[in-house]
């Protein structure tokens, strides 16, 4: 028999159960026809949580409420693993819970709700939230350069219930500026948002470019929760939705026309780069003088260019697998541009700290603007454009494509390809 989840579609506190569902194998359903400030004022309701706040899960055994009891729930009824396995990875799960609740969700939520205007704007108040959130994204983001996850080596009931609080910031509040001081706790966001169980949920999701306007009196934000509309109309089972990004808190956004890539209005180019991608991938024997011949032979300067990057952080690369899980992840948001990009990311040494190394090949002349504003790893990386008159430039370019060693006089940990 399936939970029944009361909640508002968007309601990021409900995602926790969702995902944790997704982990455990547990089937939750959403109760059909919630209409928030409607259905949660309910006698029913109010039998259910007295508070008559939301989410509410509907158990065989009596209702939960209070979103992380929720989610704690629901990840001990699975086979999963989301607690860790000995005592002490339990107390480290609960630890990062409370953290991510009391330290970072509780200042989301002093900004969000004033500026949402569900809460009067207070500017100290404001200052005090940010300046909290701020010390909480350090801690955070000094855990995570060295951690991929949480805790151990996958993700827990933690890594849940921060993503869906980091997820309202992410989303509503905090911008690039603001989150790129803390560049591990963005590898992180973005790593687990990505994960299926979580996309699954989350849907695509994009973060915000201006944090909400100061409500003034002249211009007040409505409080949304008091007034239900048709909008606010549940979907029957949120699992099997299809994916697209979800609209946090209840709120619908126009759909936008999608405008065309202005590298697609570039004059055509003699290089096909799906040819190269393909003679990549089938030379299994002479490389050099198969594939690295061909590269030389197709490549065509005006109409693309070549990069090389290096990771600007390489001395916190001390652990192996957090390094490869670092670029894995970058290679994955790099799928915005397979039409327009080739790369080669080598992770250099055989003792830490590991050197990230890589080239890239870019349609166009720069490196394509969309892909500098939307995939938050570029800045991590010095960026150089090859200048292929200079035969030792060609000939470094030539060794990343064929996963050379000693690569700079040093081993490889791990050679990744993008195509
Ligand atoms: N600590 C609670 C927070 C619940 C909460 O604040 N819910 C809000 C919506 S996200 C609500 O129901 N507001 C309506 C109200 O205050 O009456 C949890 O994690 O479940």
């Amino acid at each position: 028999m399936a939970l029944i989840l009361h909640a508002q579609k968007g309601n990021k506190n409900a995602y926790k159960t969702l995902i944790a569902a997704e982990y455990s194998g547990i089937k939750v359903e959403l109760a059909p026809d919630f209409q928030m400030g409607v259905s949660n004022k309910s006698p029913q309701f109010i039998n259910m949580n007295p508070i008559g706040k939301v989410p509410v899960l509907e158990t065989p055994d009596g209702p939960v409420f209070e979103s992380n009891a929720m989610a704690r729930y629901v990840a001990r009824l699975g086979e999963s693993n989301l607690f860790g396995s000995s005592p002490i990875d339990q107390a480290h799960v609960e630890q990062w819970i409370d953290f991510s609740s009391m330290e970072i969700d509780d200042n989301i939520m002093k900004l969000y709700r004033p500026r949402r205007g569900f809460s009067p704007y207070l500017a100290p108040v404001e200052e005090a939230a940010i300046s909290s959130l701020k010390r909480a994204f350090e801690a955070l983001n000094t855990h995570l350069a060295h951690n991929t996850y949480l805790v151990g080596h996958s993700v827990t009931l933690a890594d849940i219930i921060a993503a869906c609080n980091l997820y309202l910031g992410f989303a509503q509040l905090l911008v690039k500026s603001f989150t790129s001081e803390f560049p591990h706790v963005e590898r992180y966001f973005w790593t687990l948002v990505n994960q299926p169980n979580f996309r699954k949920i989350f849907g695509q999701v994009k973060q915000t470019e201006a944090m909400p306007p100061i409500p003034s009196a002249k211009n007040p934000t409505q409080p949304k929760e008091s007034k239900p509309t048709s909008k606010d109309a549940p979907k029957k089972v949120a699992k099997s939705e299809p994916e697209k990004p979800k609209v946090v808190e209840a709120e619908e956004e126009a759909p936008k026309p999608k405008p065309k890539n202005p590298l697609d209005l570039l004059p055509p180019s003699k290089m096909v780069l799906d040819d190269w991608k393909r003679l990549y991938s089938n030379t299994k024997t002479n490389f050099r003088e198969v594939a690295i011949k061909g590269f030389w032979d197709m490549y065509d300067p005006e109409g693309y260019s070549l990069w090389f990057c290096d990771y600007k952080y390489n001395d916190e690369n001390t652990v192996s697998f957090v390094t490869l899980n670092k670029v894995g992840g970058f290679l994955q948001r790099m799928d915005l541009a397979r039409k327009y990009a080739f790369g080669k990311m080598l992770i250099i040494g055989s003792e830490p700290p590991f050197k990230v190394k890589g080239l890239w090949l870019f349609r166009g002349q720069e490196i394509p603007k969309f892909i500098m504003d939307e995939c938050y790893d570029m800045e991590l990386y010095e960026w150089t454009k090859v200048d292929i008159s200079d035969e030792a430039q060609k000939e470094r370019v030539s060794q990343m494509i064929e996963d050379f060693e000693p690569f700079e006089g040093e081993a490889l940990l791990d050679a990744k390809c993008f195509k």
